[in-house]
């Protein structure tokens, strides 16, 4: 889709960062210098509604950014690995043309794996871009042909994924629309306003008709402060809270018997559990800070909801509440709760955690497992999993057996600032005998350790195709500006890699447009009428997904939407409340739970280094938040310098006592290392331990001590 307008064009592309609401986005380029000229929502997109959150309504200034990494670069001889000031990061290196980069980087790629074993060399990506071909299709053909390790992308969402998958079978939820037509309103550990800013719209809608909205969180978040009631939980027991409520719902038979019997599997047993004294709302209310008769009106509001004709209840679960040691189960707590209810019947009621499911791209197609048997290790390489890179870079065996990491290539990912367990992270980084090439689009705290830099386009230099994890819609994000610099997209790095490597499949010469044909399943009910034309015309396209007889698409409402192992929604194993090891329950030397949040204006540690976006976060730029109770008897004052420790780090901060964050809890936000004080960020205070299911990051489950500096 483009138009021309006198001298400017407009473009369709998608907004490619990590959030829910992947974003129509229409880009306005000047015909004759090529040059984007204005960015804005696509009012056209049934859940951008013309409008884009903060960071991306400044996109312009991130594209253009005179610290753009723009050309390859090699690091100077003898200028060792490690932390270099912001905006002199490029004296570190030398410039080098592409050929020479990817010649020399091809070579030591083939003797490090002759040397050690393909084994030894890892990917390390995440979702720098979650356009179906940057985050992952050369990428991973190549990675497969060359029979590296796998790397198991955990350090987001696996724990809720593992969780919704265990209890449904498939990752499908209520679409953000449709939450304008709910009546009560839960955000569990969801800060939507600051995070997923396109459902807001419909939730508003909602509360004009009468709905109230509910957050759960340990923090006073933005979404916390609008809300109706916010009930502040202690961190990591909301499988304990969604037991409780249970615990109501079952003993005052709220439950929807009828559609308990055609759509649960395991509910006898479940109703056992939920009923045992020590769910009742008393013994709840210990483990989670919020009162007995708080938790009564909060179930039997929940489960009343949808009754008698009014409107239904809707749960917008985030994955807040799974970056916890418990949080697999917490997730699947929660994802119970509608189905005791039958709030999925309703237009407007059941749950969202992601919408993924929704859409059947053939991500085998793209990616090509198979290629691993053409390898030379001939055999399904070993995996990492990334939320461990500390261990993985120091450990002698990788931390799983083989050989120790030689060789690391980085892309969509600032690991030294956003893996958990910094120190062994970046101590495991600086060492000389591993090989490390950065695929970037500035000079991140990862890039102070590379030996190559290689440069990477913005979504508006590059074609992908996208769905989302928050709505239903897929788009075609089309090209808007030439790469800047000598700017490369993830397709042809790796396409160009493989060549130089000397993989002669022919699959390693596949573009953009044939790597979208291949991503788009030909032959699925949900993508009819979806193809790379339909795509390129319309810019987006609701995925044709079962409706009732009102024309109204509403997962879960009946059997057949489930995927699970007997076609129900899973009420067993029972979800069992364990407290984490890192949570006030076990508190010792170090009896503050400490919260490492996300910042509202940037995404992750994206944006940290733009000025618009840094003044945007001026108010909690090197913060520590703090309750006044846990202040005073550490001698603490509002703004004193702080430490913040515990035996796997100490930064630096200042103290405000601000009333975000109740007793016994502390909060700072990500920041890049080179930007935080001491030139460390919260990362190093978080551990590489492990969630419950889904071998996901544990980020909000960390306890620290705070003194005075
Ligand atoms: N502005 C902005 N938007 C973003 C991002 C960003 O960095 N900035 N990141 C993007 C990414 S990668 C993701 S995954 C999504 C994540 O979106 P969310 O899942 O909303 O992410 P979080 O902010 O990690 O967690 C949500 C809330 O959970 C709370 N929380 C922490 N521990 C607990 C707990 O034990 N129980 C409960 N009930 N709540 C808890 C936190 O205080 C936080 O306010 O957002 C995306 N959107
Ligand atoms: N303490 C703490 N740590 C956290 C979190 C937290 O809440 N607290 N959140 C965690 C979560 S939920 C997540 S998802 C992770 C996110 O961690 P990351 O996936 O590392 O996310 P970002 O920090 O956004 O870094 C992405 C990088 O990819 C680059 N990039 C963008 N597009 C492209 C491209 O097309 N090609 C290449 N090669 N690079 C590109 C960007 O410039 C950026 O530097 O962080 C985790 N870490
Ligand atoms: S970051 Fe999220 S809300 Fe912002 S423009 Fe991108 S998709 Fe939309
Ligand atoms: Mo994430």
């Amino acid at each position: 889709m483009s138009q021309s307008v006198a001298n400017t064009r407009t473009v369709h592309a998608v907004c490619s960062h990590d959030c829910p609401d992947s974003c129509g986005v229409l880009v306005t380029v000047d015909a004759l210098s090529g040059r984007a000229t204005k960015i804005q929502g696509d009012p056209s997109h049934p859940v951008t509604r013309g409008f884009l959150c903060g960071k991306v309504a400044k996109y312009l200034d991130r594209v253009y950014s005179p610290d753009r990494l723009l050309y390859p670069m090699r690091r100077r001889a003898g200028v060792p690995k490690g932390p270099l000031p912001q905006g002199r990061e490029a004296e570190a290196f030398e410039r080098i043309g592409w050929d020479e980069a990817l010649d020399e980087i091809a070579a030591r790629l083939k003797g490090i794996a002759a040397e050690h074993g393909p084994e030894s060399i890892l990917p390390y990506s995440y979702a720098g871009t979650i356009g179906q071909l940057g985050f992952g299709s050369m990428d991973r053909r190549f990675f497969y042909r060359l029979g590296a390790s796998q790397l198991d992308r955990t350090i987001c969402s696996s724990a809720g994924g593992a969780a919704l998958t265990s209890v449904y079978g498939i990752r499908l939820g209520v679409s953000p629309e449709d939450f304008a037509h709910a009546g009560f309103i839960i955000a569990w550990g969801a800060n939507i306003h600051g995070n997923n800013i396109h459902l807001w719209p419909f939730i508003e809608e909602a509360r004009r008709h009468g709905a109230r909205l509910v957050v759960i969180d340990p923090y006073r978040t933005r979404t916390a402060a609008l809300a109706d009631e916010h009930l502040v939980i202690n961190p990591g027991t909301d499988a304990a809270l969604a037991l409780g409520m249970m615990h109501v719902i079952l003993r005052d038979g709220l439950e929807d018997a009828e559609y308990v019997a055609s759509c649960t599997h395991g509910f006898d047993e479940l109703k056992a559990h939920a009923l045992k004294p020590k769910h009742a709302p008393e013994a709840v209310a210990k483990a989670t800070g919020i009162d007995a008769a708080t938790i009564e009106r909060l179930a039997r509001a929940y489960a009343t909801a949808g009754r008698n004709g009014s409107r239904p209840a809707a749960i917008r679960l985030n994955y807040g509440i799974q970056r916890s040691e418990n949080g697999g189960t917490a997730a699947r707590a929660v994802a119970m709760l509608p189905l005791l209810t039958g709030a999925w019947q309703y237009k407007g009621g059941g749950l969202q955690l992601s919408t993924s499911g929704s859409f059947p791209f053939r991500s085998a197609a793209l990616q090509m497992p198979e290629l691993m048997q053409a390898s030379p290790l001939g055999r399904t390489a070993r995996t990492i999993n990334m939320s461990q890179l500390g261990e993985a870079l120091t450990a002698p065996d990788a931390g799983v057996g083989g050989p120790p990491v030689k060789a690391m290539l980085v892309y969509n990912s600032n690991p030294a600032a956003v893996a958990p367990n910094s120190n062994d992270v970046l101590s495991g980084m600086k060492r000389e005998d591993l090989f490390t090439v950065v695929h970037e689009q500035f000079f991140t705290d990862t890039v102070d350790y590379a030996d190559y830099i290689l440069p990477a386009p913005t979504f508006l230099e590059t074609k992908d195709v996208q769905g989302a994890y928050g709505h239903q819609y897929v788009q075609v994000s089309q090209q808007a500006i030439a790469p800047l610099g000598e700017a490369r997209n993830n397709v042809r790095l790796f396409g160009e890699l493989a060549r130089r490597m000397g993989f002669t499949e022919a699959c390693f010469d596949d573009r953009e447009d044939e790597l979208i044909e291949q991503a788009l399943p030909a032959d699925h009910p949900w993508f009819e009428g979806v193809t790379r034309e339909s795509l390129e015309r319309e810019g987006h396209i609701r995925l044709a997904m079962p409706k009732n007889e009102h024309g109204d698409t509403l997962p879960f409402s009946t059997a057949e939407w489930f995927r699970s192992p007997s076609g129900k929604g899973e009420l067993v194993p029972v979800p069992v409340f364990k407290a984490p090891v890192e949570s006030r329950a076990n508190a010792g030397e170090y009896p503050l739970e400490f919260l490492p949040r996300k910042a509202d204006n940037f995404m992750n540690s994206t944006f940290a280094n733009i000025p618009v976006h840094q003044r945007m976060e001026a108010r909690t730029a090197g913060y520590l938040e703090m309750h006044r109770s846990d202040a005073v008897p550490r001698g603490i004052m509002d703004g004193d310098e702080v430490e913040i420790f515990n035996a796997r780090g100490s930064i630096k901060l200042r103290a405000h006592i601000d009333g975000q964050v109740g007793e016994g809890v502390v909060a700072a936000r990500l920041e890049w290392n080179k930007l935080s004080g001491g030139g460390l960020n919260i990362n190093a205070l978080t551990s590489e331990r492990l969630t419950d299911i889904g071998g996901g990051a544990t980020f909000y489950s960390t306890l620290v001590e705070v003194r005075k500096a």
